[in-house]
């Protein structure tokens, strides 16, 4: 089908069309989900992360299939580090730092192994890859500019970390008059109870900055 359609979703039916829709994924990146990079470097247990991948991999191949566009966001930094400001480079108090040597390349640095998107949920074809300094992915971005351009008003938004930069991609969309729609199942955090509280601050007052469901709910309503 095409045209407007209701997803069951908290606090009520988030209603979009997938013309207008874009995918959201959120630093899917090896240095969240894998042993030796940022994530791991913070002290975080990140296996928490890999129930995330399965849903997503299912989720992005159908927004795939109905010709949604699909936006993939890193978290990182040009290798000479200038974009970092010093304040987050000194944040974390561990030994290893961002831009310190890692088992999978330097830590957080655009262009490295450890930087770049697991190999299940990769890029394909003309996807947008866009690589962000922040927390949210608007900003020192030109996601706003790409999401205008290209007429969408409405997000669903999935990825890592729920409560950091899901929370705060969606905070800054919501702000700029896009509708979010956060799937349960394709977030995650490494603090199961960050990831409980913050999806229901997200829908809590009436969906004060946006929408929650499980991806079943929005993918029964897709094709
Ligand atoms: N530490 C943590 O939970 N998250 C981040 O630093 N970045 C993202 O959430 N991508």
């Amino acid at each position: 089908p095409s045209g407007p359609r209701a997803v069951p979703a908290t606090p009520y039916a988030f209603t979009h069309d997938p013309a207008t829709t874009a995918l959201v994924v959120i630093d899917m990146q090896r240095d969240f989900l894998e042993p030796g990079g940022f994530g791991e470097m913070l002290g975080n247990d990140v296996s928490q992360l890999q129930r995330v991948v399965a849903p997503l991999s299912a989720t992005l191949a159908a927004c795939r299939a109905a010709g949604m566009l699909v936006i993939h966001t890193r978290e990182g930094h040009r290798p000479d580090l200038s974009d970092c400001p010093p304040a987050k480079l000194v944040r974390g108090g561990g030994d290893t730092r961002i831009g310190d040597p890692g088992p999978r390349g330097r830590i957080l640095v655009r262009g490295e192994e450890g930087h770049d998107i697991v190999d299940e949920l990769a890029p394909v074809g003309d996807e947008i890859v866009l690589d962000k300094p922040g927390k949210g992915a608007f900003y020192a971005t030109d996601l706003e500019a790409i999401l205008r351009n290209a007429g969408i008003r409405s997000l669903v938004v999935t990825g890592v970390t729920t409560e950091v930069c899901v929370h705060t991609t969606v905070r800054e969309a919501n702000d700029r008059g896009f509708e979010c729609l956060v799937l349960e199942d394709c977030c995650g955090s490494y603090f199961p109870e960050f990831h409980e509280v913050g999806l229901k601050m997200i829908a809590a007052q009436g969906g004060i900055f946006g929408w929650v469901a499980p991806s079943g709910a929005f993918l029964d309503g897709l094709v």
